[in-house]
């Protein structure tokens, strides 16, 4: 109905102006065409004026009302290091062509007004000024001269790459971030500081980046939800596309580079305020205790009047500056500017992708082998365990979690030698240490059975130790069979649990 009511208006409206304009036709007739003409010159000259005196003084005023809106003013100070530079290359050059704007405006409507046509005046003809020519040709060129090299040394500040000698993962952080329809996938480089390698062929459904799984480096990298760093600390963000083109795009920190499908590109900045100050900023109050920017002290959620303010709900963020499909709006993700502090503790919560995702599954070759870092680990757990049994009076039974058998059978499995070896480093670092070798059973099979399991498996063990140089003597091999339960029978796992080798401490 509303907009119905719109187009009649405008028809109506229409039809108003085409009969004035017939009316000063008809008018001009009667009274003669060139007297007519004259008066629509000085009318149009004057309302030349009249938008000038508008048009003008009203470009600068909404300026400066929406200036606490603009980035690069009011609160919307960069939030890194290069961003200063990029905000006062475009202060330079809006300050520049801010004077040929008004200037010209000034000219062209005042000399509309002044020369709008009148029958007594006559144009001065001026073929050539050797003195015009040079001021307008000279001032523009050294304008122009100043713009292009500010321009060009700004420009190479911010795409410099970090230094060749720094190293990642200490004096730079390096993150993946690619882009595809409709999302950014992030990488970190886990513990080691290092993004493993990556392959586009490699990508599939459980590997959206196409990372390289027989690349060491790429098993402790992970796939955070958001962009989290650490304030004061530069940062490689390595950019790629799977599809099209997209755009990393972090407003608040002037970063903005595409990313092309085929061609990594990267963008290197310091976040130089944490998420925490900017919202401070935006939330500030002026010496009257008056929020300084009011927008910001609107509620953050409307159907939630007094919920949290604009300023107290701020994030950063990361969109995608690309239009590269009709989900483009979906790719923005949040960045969390934090203190070195809170950075170490948010890495400590990430789990690796390999390790959450691939680990075992047919598509990694590690399957059946042990890592290097679970080496270390089970390593350290001995050891732990060994310490605690060493220093208690009561509890002097290490259990050896990580020994195993072939079903049915005493033969110990491939991946078993590394705790035996943890056990043999202990009794070579111990040279007191005497011990009780213990093989247990679950209640699965005769009792007969069982008890000859346990001890040929207990023998396994100690002839294992003894092949490596341990004397037999300080080697006690018992096999218990299923007499000494820890746990139930009655569970795949307290059955699992009871089925166990391990030694307890004779003397020490
Ligand atoms: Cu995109």
């Amino acid at each position: 109905m509303t907009s119905l009511l719109i187009i009649l208006c405008l028809a109506l409206i229409g039809i108003v102006v085409v009969q004035i304009g017939r009316l000063t036709e008809l008018a001009g007739s009667i009274r003669g065409e060139g007297e007519t003409q004259l008066e629509i010159n000085a009318t149009q000259g004057k309302m030349m004026l009249a938008f000038m005196v508008i048009f003008l003084p009203a470009c600068a005023i909404s300026a400066l009302y929406y200036q606490d809106s603009i980035l690069g003013y009011g609160p919307h100070t960069s939030a890194s290091d290069h961003g200063a530079l990029i905000d006062s290359s475009f202060n330079i050059t809006l300050f520049f062509t801010g004077i040929v704007f008004f200037l010209t405006h000034i000219a062209l409507f005042w000399f509309s007004y002044k020369y709008s046509g009148k029958t007594n005046a006559k144009a001065a003809f001026m073929p050539h000024d050797n003195k015009l020519e040079l001021i307008w040709t000279a001032i523009p060129a050294i304008v122009m001269f100043y713009l292009v090299s500010d321009g060009l040394v700004t420009w190479n500040k911010v795409m410099a790459d970090v230094p060749v000698d720094a190293v990642v993962g200490q004096d730079y952080t390096e993150i993946h971030a690619q882009g595809m329809q409709f999302a950014w996938n992030l990488r970190y480089p886990g513990p080691d500081g290092v993004l493993g390698a990556t392959n586009y062929k490699m990508i599939d459904g459980s590997n959206p980046i196409g990372q390289d799984w027989n690349d060491i480096e790429n098993l402790d990298d992970f796939h955070p939800s958001e962009i989290v760093l650490p304030v004061g600390k530069p940062v490689r963000v390595r950019i790629t596309a799977r599809d099209v083109l997209h755009n990393f795009y972090l407003p608040h920190f002037r970063v903005k580079m595409d990313a092309v499908p085929g061609m990594p590109t990267y963008f290197v900045f310091t976040p130089n305020t944490t998420t925490e100050e900017y919202r401070q900023r935006l939330g500030e109050l002026d010496r009257n205790g008056d929020p300084k920017y009011p927008e910001w002290h609107e509620p953050a959620d409307e159907t939630e009047p007094d919920g949290p303010r604009r300023w107290e709900a701020f994030e950063y963020e990361l969109a995608c500056a690309e239009l590269c499909g009709k989900g483009h709006f979906s790719m923005r993700r949040l960045v969390k500017i934090v203190s070195e502090e809170e950075y170490e503790e948010w890495l400590e919560n990430q789990s690796s992708y390999y390790l959450t995702t691939i680990r075992n599954t047919d598509k990694d070759p590690f399957a059946g082998q042990l890592l290097d870092t679970e080496i270390k680990a089970r390593k350290t757990e001995f050891t732990d365990n060994l310490q605690k049994a060493l220093s208690s009076e009561t509890d002097k039974i290490v259990k050896l979690k990580y020994i195993s058998y072939e079903t049915g059978s005493a033969k110990l499995t491939a991946l078993s030698k590394y705790e035996l070896d943890n056990v043999v480093a202990a009794l070579n670092k111990y040279a007191n240490l005497t011990i009780e070798v213990a093989g247990h059973t679950d209640n699965t099979g005769s009792e007969e059975a069982n008890l000859a399991l346990s001890q040929a498996r207990a023998q396994t063990v100690a002839d294992y130790l003894t092949g490596k140089g341990i004397g037999a003597e300080r080697l006690r091999v018992v096999g218990y069979g299923q007499l000494k339960p820890t746990d139930t029978n009655a569970t795949e796992i307290g059955r699992e649990n009871n089925r166990r080798t391990e030694f307890e401490i004779l003397t020490q």
